[in-house]
């Protein structure tokens, strides 16, 4: 059998569970999950590799309208997985009633990659809800398939294996078959500490937060990482810190756990926090942050 091999990208609004599905289908916790909209900013590559095939999943930040230069550098990472995408997993849930990016629908619909619809979260729903849903996607985007499934509880998703094995192209593999993603560890350790950063502050803080990994050593029996969380202003540094520094303690605690699970090894983490004024609009620093 001919070697298959391509991109299966994975897109929808904030928050329908494109991170969860993707470390499903991936069998590892590559992409950070929270129940706050807009958690993924980058996109993220993980590798389904065996002998006769390699599937290379892209999760994508949700599809919104730009209010930031950060928020415009993340669509930039949606309409790269628009364009390069051998197949495109669109992801709704069950709750989502309209998408508020025509746009987004529009180019589905004219696309000629292949889409899967793929209505998510139906462990919450009823059956009358999920019929409905599946008609109204069926109208919505003709050509394509709507599969009703569950990331979180890993239901429904033999389908999309088989649609997947069908569809790929024949094409040597991509990246060495030994890879899982194309970022460095870094970058997932930068990702874990963003994510618990999500679970502990309320509101608008997390949003205004990036973590850059400063140092990772590793010794004999420990893994040594210290990391710098950046903040936009003073008031936020305050807020990171918290009354006795008790609420950057424990995400330094909660990312540890985390990070000591993903590289089974024990972890020792220094956490800091600077003020970068408003980064999230300035080009270079959106650049040295890797957006
Ligand atoms: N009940 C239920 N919850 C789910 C399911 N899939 C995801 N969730 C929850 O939905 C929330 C968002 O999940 P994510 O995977 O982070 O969603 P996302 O689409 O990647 O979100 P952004 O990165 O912000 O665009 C989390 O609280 C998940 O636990 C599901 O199948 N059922
Ligand atoms: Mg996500």
């Amino acid at each position: 059998m001919a070697h298959k091999s391509g991109f299966v990208n994975i897109i929808g609004s904030p928050n329908v569970g494109k991170s969860t599905l993707m470390n499903q289908l991936v069998g590892e916790r590559l992409s950070i999950i929270t129940s706050k909209s807009q958690t993924t900013r980058h996109r993220i590559t993980g590798i389904v590799n065996s002998d006769d095939y390699q599937i290379v999943f892209s999760d994508t930040p949700g599809v919104l309208d730009p209010n930031y230069k950060l928020h415009e550098n993340m669509m930039g990472f949606v309409n790269s997985a628009m364009k390069d995408a051998d197949i495109i997993l669109f992801v709704t849930d069950i709750y989502e009633t309209k998408v508020n990016h025509e746009r987004t629908l529009e180019r589905l619909k004219k696309t000629s990659i292949p889409v899967l619809v793929l209505l998510n979260k139906i462990d919450q729903g009823n059956q009358e809800l999920l019929e409905e849903k599946i008609a109204h996607w069926k109208n919505e985007l003709p050509n394509s398939n709507v599969f009703p499934i569950s990331a979180l509880e890993g239901f429904g998703l033999e389908p999309i294996w088989e649609f997947i094995h069908t569809t790929l192209p024949e094409s040597p593999p991509y990246f060495d078959k030994e890879d899982l993603t194309d970022r460095p560890l870094r970058f997932f350790i930068s990702e874990m500490i963003r994510e618990k950063i999500f679970e502990t502050y309320k509101k608008e803080i997390p949003y205004a937060t990036q973590v850059v990994v400063d140092s990772y050593k590793e010794e004999e029996d420990i893994v040594r990482i210290m990391a710098t969380i950046f903040v936009e202003r003073n008031s936020q540094k305050g807020i990171i810190i918290g009354h006795q520094g008790k609420k950057i303690k424990h995400v330094g605690i909660k990312s540890r756990q985390l990070i000591e699970k993903f590289i089974e090894k024990k972890v020792f983490i220094e956490l800091r926090v600077k003020v970068d004024e408003n980064w999230r609009s300035n080009d270079r620093k959106l650049e040295s942050f890797g957006y």
